[in-house]
């Protein structure tokens, strides 16, 4: 079964060092805030993904090696602004494909549709609303082709190093032998560009991550002031994790009705609320055989910056 919100803070606030986890950073108000952060110029990563998407797509394509029809299911597609760049130039490479968006929100997957649909009116579209596994399983007991899964954006670094090989695990259970994996990984690099996304000057960061303190207040009935509490985020270029911080900025105790509990703050004591983990290709290597796969191929932008990495199912 899995925990709630509620249960959820419940324990991270109870835990110490506190803790929330990130996965709660987007409701609508969070979603939005994550589009400023990704218009940002300090946030590289989607420039470079859409470099990777605009001009290594047919090396991609290739690389998969399917001969004829195949899917392109894609795990969490979001506004799907890179991932057409990707079905654009594979429709002009005459590739012969099923594209499979799969979101837990019908709203998203609707709009989705529209765009793609009327940019791309060629394509074959499929869209499925639910949980990824169970359309994974779905769409490989009714189809007999290959399928090519995509998991960009770099979402995989939002997991600890044993969640991402679990999660990768999973992934695989539920795809056929042949079937092709492509991952997005940002990677190590300058560690000051990679603090600036992430500690940006105009505190975009910063209300993405306090957001989800005025997300406790709207549906737990939390009573946090959110002048009371501050953004602190760095990079520790040895492995490669962004750690990302709420700190309170006074002693306080905080009421949350729904869980009817209160929590005591100390002055400048920290709620971990992200990591972002930037990885090494040798580390992607390891994690793909570790999970099980294959590793294929890199396809890196031309700064180098991020790897839309290929794996593929034994
Ligand atoms: C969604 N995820 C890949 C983003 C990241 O880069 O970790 C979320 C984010 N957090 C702060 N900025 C962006």
């Amino acid at each position: 079964m899995e925990k709630t919100f509620a249960e959820e803070v419940e324990e991270g606030l109870s835990a110490s060092p506190k803790y929330l986890s990130s996965k709660y950073h987007y409701d609508d108000e969070g979603s939005r805030i994550f589009q400023e952060i990704m218009a940002m110029p300090e946030y590289y990563l989607t420039d470079c993904e859409m470099d990777i998407m605009q001009n290594r797509a047919i090396e991609i394509y290739e690389a998969t090696g399917f001969p004829g029809h195949f899917n392109i299911i894609e795990l969490g597609a979001g506004d799907g602004a890179k991932t057409k760049e990707l079905l654009r130039n594979l429709l002009q490479a005459k590739a012969d494909f099923t594209y499979v968006p799969i979101d837990i929100s019908e709203e998203a997957i609707d709009i989705l549709v529209t765009t793609m649909q009327a940019s791309l009116p060629e394509l074959n579209i499929n869209p499925q609303v639910g949980d990824y596994f169970e359309v994974m399983d779905k769409v490989e007991s009714e189809e007999s082709c290959p399928s090519l899964i995509l998991f960009l954006g770099s979402n995989i670094g939002n997991f600890r190093d044993e969640w991402a090989v679990d999660l990768l695990k999973h992934m695989s259970k539920h795809m056929q032998s042949g079937d092709k994996l492509l991952v997005g990984f940002d990677l190590m690099k300058n560690p000051n560009l990679i603090r600036n996304a992430y500690f940006d000057a105009q505190g975009i960061t910063a209300r993405f991550n306090l957001n989800v303190l005025a997300r406790i207040n709207r549906e737990l009935f939390g009573d946090f002031d959110l002048n009371k509490f501050g953004f602190y985020s760095h990079y520790n270029p040895e492995n490669g994790d962004v750690r990302s911080y709420l700190v309170s900025l006074e002693d306080q105790y905080i009421a949350i009705s729904k869980t009817g509990k209160t929590f005591h703050f100390e002055k400048d004591e920290t709620i971990w609320m992200e990591l972002s983990k930037k990885y090494s290709l040798e580390g992607i290597e390891h994690l793909s055989s570790d999970a099980g796969f294959n590793f294929e191929q890199h396809f890196l932008d031309s700064k180098k910056y991020f790897s839309d990495s290929l794996f593929s199912k034994p």
